[in-house]
């Protein structure tokens, strides 16, 4: 038969022997459950007279401590081992780099447009603005455009289903046409109206797109009205601001006839640049002339006192031939690998 210190080291190896939790009390069981071996043991001792009893209960009981020890032992050295586990799964390489932050940038047409802004505001300008969905009137009527005139139609306006007078506004036009009104009614009192000086940036709309054309699109138009000005203010101002914009006096502007239904006189304005790779090509850049008295009278300015200029050009037009891009539609695909060169 099997001796106490045969048990004892059975045990032992047999605990020694296990790496799972579950498994263990099951050993455990077997020599300190209800019907182990160790247990059987003191059963035993039951039919013994008294005396017997404590001597040959106490190497059970030494044997008992010294099983249940090493339970202890290998239930700790399982807790330390599963934490050992957790701890190299949960592992960070605190020596490898950091992630850093990505730098956010203002997109090249935005850029584009503050700059605009900063250099008209440096002459006295006011940077206006409107709502992009326009009434008919505001978009057109006001602006001298006749009923039948080819850009109200359908192929190239975007309209709003069930309601006929409101549209996706072509133009930054009617924010000049409200400016106006507004302005002038704060001066209705006054013996002369201050001068209306404002620049009306935004996006527009039209049926259109290839790689040259975008459904929405940017436009900045220019307005200066007041007594006595003419046609040389409009192109002083102009030849100015496009000088600082392209930062060069190397740049030959031309204005050429043309004609647009809000002003009389118009005319193109063109540039070419005197020197660097582009040197020699006329660009066509902008619209302008002197606001039609229709359009003075929408405004609520009297055209019999008061004259005015106004201007109009693409500042996504003008983004590309500042940073050499040659397909309009990169700036609205939000393409990451594009925008971030302009950061
Ligand atoms: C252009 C060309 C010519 C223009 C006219 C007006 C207004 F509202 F004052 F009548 N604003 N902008 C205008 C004139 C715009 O864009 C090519």
């Amino acid at each position: 038969m099997e001796n106490l210190d045969q048990i004892v080291i059975r045990a032992q190896a047999e605990f020694a022997a296990i790496s799972d939790a579950a498994q263990l009390e099951q050993a455990k069981a077997r020599y300190l459950g209800k019907t182990g071996v160790i247990t059987e043991l003191f059963k035993g001792l039951g039919k013994l007279p008294p005396e017997e009893k404590r001597t040959a209960g106490a190497p059970i009981n030494q044997a008992k401590q010294t099983v249940e020890a090493a339970l202890e032992a290998r239930r700790e050295a399982l807790k330390a081992a599963q934490l050992e586990l957790q701890l190299a799964a949960a592992a960070l390489d605190v020596t490898l780099p950091g992630r850093g932050n990505s730098i956010g940038g203002l997109h090249p047409v935005t850029r584009t447009l503050e700059r605009i802004e900063g250099l008209f505001r440096s002459i006295g300008f006011e940077v206006a603005d409107g709502p992009e969905i326009e009434t008919d009137w505001h978009n057109f009527t006001a602006l001298n455009t006749p009923e039948k005139h080819p850009a109200r139609s359908m192929h190239d306006t975007f309209y709003i289903e069930n309601a006929p007078d409101v549209l996706l506004r072509t133009h930054t036009s009617p924010v000049q046409i409200r400016y106006m009104q507004a302005h002038v009614a704060r001066h209705r009192d006054a013996e002369v109206m201050a001068p209306i000086r404002i620049i009306a940036p935004g996006r527009v709309y039209r049926v259109d797109s290839d790689a040259t054309h975008s459904p929405m699109f940017h436009q900045v138009e220019g307005l200066w009205v007041g007594e006595g000005v003419s046609f040389a203010d409009l192109k002083g101002v102009v030849a100015d601001f496009l000088r600082s914009f392209f930062e060069t006096d190397e740049l030959s502007v031309r204005f050429r006839p043309s004609f647009f239904p809000f002003t009389e006189p118009s005319a193109e304005i063109d540039v070419a640049f005197m020197s660097g790779a582009m040197k020699g090509r006329w660009l066509e850049i902008a619209g302008c002339g002197m606001v039609h008295p229709n359009v003075l009278r929408h405004g609520g300015v009297d055209p019999e006192r008061y004259t005015g200029f106004a201007f109009g050009f693409g500042p996504d037009r003008l983004t590309m031939l500042r940073y050499g891009v040659n397909d309009l539609r990169l700036f609205f695909d939000g393409d990451l690998r594009f925008l971030s060169q302009f950061r």
